[in-house]
């Protein structure tokens, strides 16, 4: 454990290790991936991803940053190292500010200038910074650090490691842990009134707060719910982890089948490739039942039905969503209450989903940029903000007017006691596969509803089309804020407008992913046929250029 840091800035020796130098980068097997001095690296969407053999030097000069951020905060920073949703063969890291939520943007950018200084400049670009933070006394400083299952991980914990040590912050790692737990226990150590920052605590919030809901959840007399479920693990850290969960959680609660358990990462399965090819992940057949997937970090949640054509009814982030938000709704009715209630979503929610919660719901949703610090920062403003992005990312936030009025009331109340609990069942640092898993479970159960019964009573998607296209640069495409018009390359959105013209009711954009090296074309119309084909003319203008 190390000491808290208490000298001067200026006069610190910045002492890097070989092989976390640029100049080196020494990756997992030993080798030496030296990185040019002059290769830019952008803090994006979900902090640095890159091919593994890239991340040693950013980890470490990330790992840094966040002691200085924890030294700053005197507070608990949470470094998580996983590339997600991306292949086996990258890795990724991002920092976890004290409340367990993202880093803040303006430390983003110190981020971004930090890693992308050269070797000479670095020593010189840490005590900048050191003196612009000026702290020079934080004995609650502490960085906790987690991996997922990829092979390169545990020599990227060592680089964190070292990157961390530079100030001699203290320095916990807790090994293979899903990003979401992460996010948790920075929460829970920072705030220990949240809940005991342990992994074992988090299973226990989660597991005693879904048991309690599930007594209190009247089953409807003619119910199509059942409690099986075959879950997609994308062959990460899903698999052990929620294993874990599930020792609190008997098979009387919920009886899951587990598939890709230790296969190739995010290959073929996991909640990102089911989203976008919408067809059945690898090892599962149009006989089974209600579905879900995870994917690679465990972050992201979404169901599925098979159809008898071997493709998939698919119930994504903004079925879920929905869902949740019925569900709320419903249980706010039996109560008085001024609580607001707000619903963000994304560019690339379905326009059905969109439509249904203005109409039936009495919510008209709030669009915002791709990334869920954006989502989650539109949704605190609520006293309940529901937030989920297309792709199965998201979670339920709860404000402090609403601990007030529902979670410290002692009434007897059901509707006032459902809330208390889901809102534990809820993981509301962050979105959390778990937590949407146990929580989704509940409310079906609630209204006795099937998979089917889920897919059809709330709306139908729009038909609907996603493709990535591999670009060489994917900076030269600039969009407007909302995302849903290119500003540059200049006169590329008149191309779209002209294509999306030529269909009724549609919708279409394209934009540069934050996380992989690819634009994303997005496309909605009246018919499977034109949607395919509109989203199918945005890629050859992609790939024209
Ligand atoms: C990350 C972010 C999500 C985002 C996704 C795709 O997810 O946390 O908010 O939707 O990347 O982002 P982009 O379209 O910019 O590539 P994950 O699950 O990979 O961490």
């Amino acid at each position: 454990m190390g000491q808290a840091y208490s000298g001067m800035a200026d006069s610190l020796p910045v002492k890097v290790p070989a092989i976390y130098s640029r100049n080196q980068n020494v990756n997992h097997n030993g080798q030496q991936s030296p990185i040019a001095q002059d290769e830019k690296f952008a803090y994006g969407t979900a902090g640095f991803r890159n091919n593994a053999d890239k991340l040693t030097f950013i980890v470490f000069r990330c790992a840094y940053l966040a002691g200085l951020r924890a030294r700053q905060q005197n507070q608990t920073i949470g470094l998580m190292i996983t590339a997600s949703h991306n292949p086996a063969c990258d890795n990724g890291v991002k920092i976890v500010d004290p409340k367990g939520d993202m880093l803040a943007a303006d430390w983003e950018k110190y981020a971004t200038e930090l890693v992308n200084s050269t070797d000479d400049q670095f020593p010189t670009a840490v005590r900048a910074l050191e003196v612009k933070v000026n702290k020079t006394f934080a004995p609650n400083a502490k960085v906790v650090c987690a991996i997922d299952t990829r092979e390169s991980g545990k020599h990227l914990m060592n680089a964190a490691k070292a990157g961390v040590a530079i100030f001699n912050v203290e320095f916990e790692n807790h090994g293979i842990l899903t990003t979401p737990q992460l996010h948790y226990l920075v929460k829970c150590n920072n705030e220990p009134s949240f809940g005991r920052p342990s992994e074992f605590g988090y299973y226990c919030t989660l597991a005693n707060a879904f048991k309690k809901l599930h007594h209190l959840t009247n089953e409807p007399e003619e119910s199509n719910y059942s409690n099986k479920l075959v879950l997609d693990c994308a062959n990460g850290v899903g698999f052990p982890r929620f294993q874990d969960l599930l020792q609190l959680i008997d098979e009387r609660y919920l009886n899951i089948e587990f598939r890709n358990e230790n296969g190739e990462l995010n290959f073929g399965c996991g909640a990102d490739f089911v989203k976008i090819s919408q067809v059945l992940p690898a090892n599962f057949n149009s006989n089974d039942e209600k579905c879900a997937s995870f994917d690679g970090d465990a972050d992201r949640l979404i169901y599925f039905k098979p159809t008898s054509d071997n493709k998939i009814n698919l119930l994504d982030g903004d079925k879920i969503a929905v869902l949740l938000a019925t569900y709320i709704k419903d249980q706010l009715k039996n109560i008085e209450t001024d609580l607001t209630f707000g619903i963000i979503q994304t560019a690339y929610a379905n326009g059905s989903s969109s439509r249904y919660i203005e109409e039936k719901l009495g919510v008209i949703p709030e669009i915002v940029p791709t990334g869920v610090k954006n989502l989650h920062h539109a949704a605190i403003k609520y006293d309940i903000g529901v937030y989920f992005e297309a792709n199965g990312h998201g979670t339920v936030v709860f404000s402090e007017k609403f601990d007030e009025v529902i979670r410290r009331n002692s009434s007897e109340n059901l509707s006032i006691q459902r809330l208390q609990l889901i809102s534990r069942v809820i993981n509301e640092v962050v979105g959390d596969a778990f937590a949407d898993l146990l929580a989704v479970e509940i409310v079906l159960r609630h209204y006795g509803w099937s998979i089917e019964d889920w897919n059809e009573k709330l709306y139908k998607d729009v038909p609907n089309i996603q493709i990535k296209v591999p670009v060489e640069d994917r900076s030269i495409f600039k969009t407007t804020w909302e995302e849903t018009t290119l500003i540059e390359p200049s006169g590329i959105q008149d191309l779209i407008n002209a294509e999306v013209e030529k269909y009724s009711n549609s919708r279409a954009f394209i934009r540069p992913s934050g996380t992989e090296n690819i634009v994303r074309v997005y496309a909605e119309a009246d018919t499977v046929e034109d949607t395919e084909k509109l989203g199918r003319s945005l890629e050859n203008i992609v790939k024209s250029l």
